[in-house]
């Protein structure tokens, strides 16, 4: 069966003119950020080596001239790889060109130095949104290969709630309406669509569009910049992505006046149970998804999987909120009636929130993710801020003041904890939160931020991540990170956090203990076989290889247990590039999310000498 496939799908292949792609070169023991280093920045690159004495390192030219020298400096062995390491600095180097270090023998991959490094990478990174759109056609001329174009995916998305039983047995009653969910993004290697990762993401994108016009830099995803259907509406293109997703949040939310039974004890190790009739008007709906797990490859357009509603959730309803209320100033003079629309969701998912305070997602049903979250103080804190920024309503400010994550100390953001995408708005964004509130707020946010730092210095990579914990989508606990740290950076201007961002950002692109760039199309040894339904090429040569600019989600130290070929890897080496591996090499768009951010953030702050010590 599978070898039939590959005789006929071949010779198909290469009829279309798919190239054979080049040979990968081999890892080398120098780790550098295989896109590059600003030419005024900190440069950084490490060795992995048995060798505990400091060695000699040479920097070369194209034509392998030594153009700078120096010795490396011994950290010990790195916990977060288990390799014994040492680093090599370079920033006095600010002649722009392509180079390789060398140490003895060992040759690292080339890379430039140049002035804006991270400028192409969030545009391709931008990209992504645009090719993960659900109900549009993704046409040849926006997309950067003509055979990455497709016919829409799931065009007319007018669900129901999944009715039936789940994997436990438990049947669940359905509803007596259906809402039309079409359009936004499909979430990653599968084609669901899940609100609370959507909002999370969405969040991301606009908060960044904040930033920049904070930081002077408003045009950077001006209208043209981006290949969009929207080129030429006048409107930013960045907005114009993140509307997509804005709307099929606003599209989750259920009418008012509609009752729904829901359980209330999902996930305690039994099946659902405690069915209860409520008034279910202005929840939000978990997600939309495939009955059951398709198999890769699978075009959006030919999904033949049942789609349904799954129940809603306090968190989702709470995460909609935080983003339409973001959505609400944003678009404030470019789109009143967007904006009217939004507020309402806001308000009615707000109250609703309040009067269903303990609705949790159930993990029971198959062919999507869980996205499970039983704690939502840290989504409520998130929409009040969202809420009282856009308002000013008083109502909020009191639920913001008297909550504990104005102390709290986690420094990760991710889609269960949304804490800090609450602070991050309170620190910079204008509003009327009592002036001491707001220093409070923002030494909190350094004070987390010096935390990373902390860990930096113990970090035999220079990552704001020591340790070896590397957990599912490990990039983007880093690439978050990196946000804490632009925020800090925008707070204070304090080189050592835009620094510790540049650490992050020569990570993703390689610096990092397989000799990897995680981004494709980036560097000279990108992922290439992402796990993903329709760039499956890996798994079916009818099917386009993925665009530039996509991020893997990196290692997973949990991928050891179940997958023979990790046994025993420590945190860094718990990756593959198997597009079967999905633990460790799936994309998803909230990790490109932050990625665009990083890549952006870096790109309209350049020019900073790098830090002291
Ligand atoms: O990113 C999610 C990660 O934090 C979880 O540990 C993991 C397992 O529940 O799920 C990840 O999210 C996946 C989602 O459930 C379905 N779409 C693909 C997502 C990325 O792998």
């Amino acid at each position: 069966m599978r070898r039939n496939r590959g005789l006929w799908t071949i010779p198909l292949a290469l009829t279309l003119g798919a190239a054979a792609p080049a040979p990968e070169p081999a890892a080398s023991a120098i780790r550098v950020d295989q896109i590059g280093y600003e030419t005024h920045g900190p440069k950084t690159a490490i060795l992995a080596t048995p060798t505990e004495a400091p060695q000699d390192w040479q920097l070369l030219d194209t034509a392998g001239r030594t153009v700078a020298h120096g010795t490396t400096e011994p950290f010990g062995v790195d916990p977060g790889s288990g390799e014994r390491v040492a680093r090599i600095r370079f920033d006095s180097v600010t002649r722009p060109g392509r180079y390789r270090l060398a140490v003895g023998s060992a040759r690292s991959q080339p890379f430039a130095i140049l002035d804006r490094p991270y400028a192409d990478a969030a545009t391709a990174a931008m990209s992504f949104f645009y090719q993960q759109r659900s109900g549009v056609p993704i046409l040849a001329r926006y997309v950067p290969r003509p055979d990455l174009a497709r016919a829409a995916g799931h065009p007319h998305e007018r669900v129901t709630c999944f009715h039936g039983r789940d994997q436990r047995g438990v049947t669940w009653p359905g509803c007596d309406y259906s809402l039309d969910t079409t359009g936004g993004w499909y979430d990653a290697g599968d084609q669901g669509k899940y609100v609370v990762n959507g909002g999370l993401s969405a969040w991301t994108l606009l908060d960044l569009h904040e930033r920049l016009a904070a930081l002077g830099d408003a045009n950077a995803f001006a209208d043209g910049r981006l290949a969009l259907p929207e080129n030429g509406n006048g409107n930013d293109d960045l907005l114009d992505e993140a509307k997509v997703e804005v709307r099929f949040l606003l599209a989750m939310q259920i009418p008012a006046g509609r009752s729904l039974t829901v359980a209330f004890t999902t996930d305690r190790g039994a099946p659902a149970r405690d069915f209860r009739t409520i008034d279910a008007g202005g929840l939000v709906h978990s997600k939309v998804a495939d009955v059951a797990w398709t198999p890769l490859p699978t075009a959006p357009a030919a999904d033949p999987m049942p789609r349904f509603l799954y129940p809603p959730t306090t968190a989702a309803t709470l995460n909609m909120v935080a983003v339409a209320a973001q959505a609400a100033r944003i678009w404030r003079e470019r789109d009143p009636a967007f904006v009217a629309a939004a507020l309402a969701a806001a308000t009615r998912g707000w109250a609703a929130a309040t009067r269903v305070p303990d609705l949790y997602a159930s993990s029971d049903f198959t062919g999507s993710g869980g996205y499970g979250d039983r704690t939502v103080s840290d989504e409520r804190f998130w929409a009040a801020a969202q809420l009282f920024v856009t308002t000013g309503d008083p109502a909020y400010a009191q639920v913001i003041t008297t909550s504990p994550y104005l102390v709290d100390d986690g420094v990760d953001l991710s889609w269960g904890s949304t804490a800090l995408a609450g602070m991050m708005t309170l620190a910079t964004t204008p509003n009327r939160l009592p002036a001491a509130t707001e220093a409070a707020i923002r030494a909190q946010l350094l004070r987390l931020a010096d935390r990373l730092l902390a860990e930096r210095a113990r970090s035999g990579y220079q990552l704001p991540m020591a340790g070896r914990k590397y957990v599912w989508g490990s990039n983007a606990t880093l690439l978050n990170r990196a946000m804490l740290l632009g925020v800090a950076w925008q707070i204070s201007h304090r080189p050592a956090y835009r620094a510790a961002m540049i650490d992050v950002a020569d990570y993703v692109f390689g610096r990092n203990a397989l000799d990897r760039s995680y981004v494709t199309g980036f560097g000279s040894r990108p992922m290439r076989h992402p796990h993903h339904r329709f760039w499956a090429q890996a798994a079916d040569p009818r099917f386009p290889a993925p665009p530039p600019g996509v991020l893997s989600g990196g290692p997973n130290d949990g991928a050891g247990t179940a997958d023979a070929q990790l046994k025993g890897c420590i945190g860094q080496t718990c990756w593959r590039d198997d597009w079967q591996a999905f633990t460790v090499n799936e994309v998803a768009i909230n990790w490109n999310a932050p990625l665009v951010w990083v890549t952006a953030f870096l790109d309209a702050t350049r020019g900073v000498p790098p830090a002291k010590g």
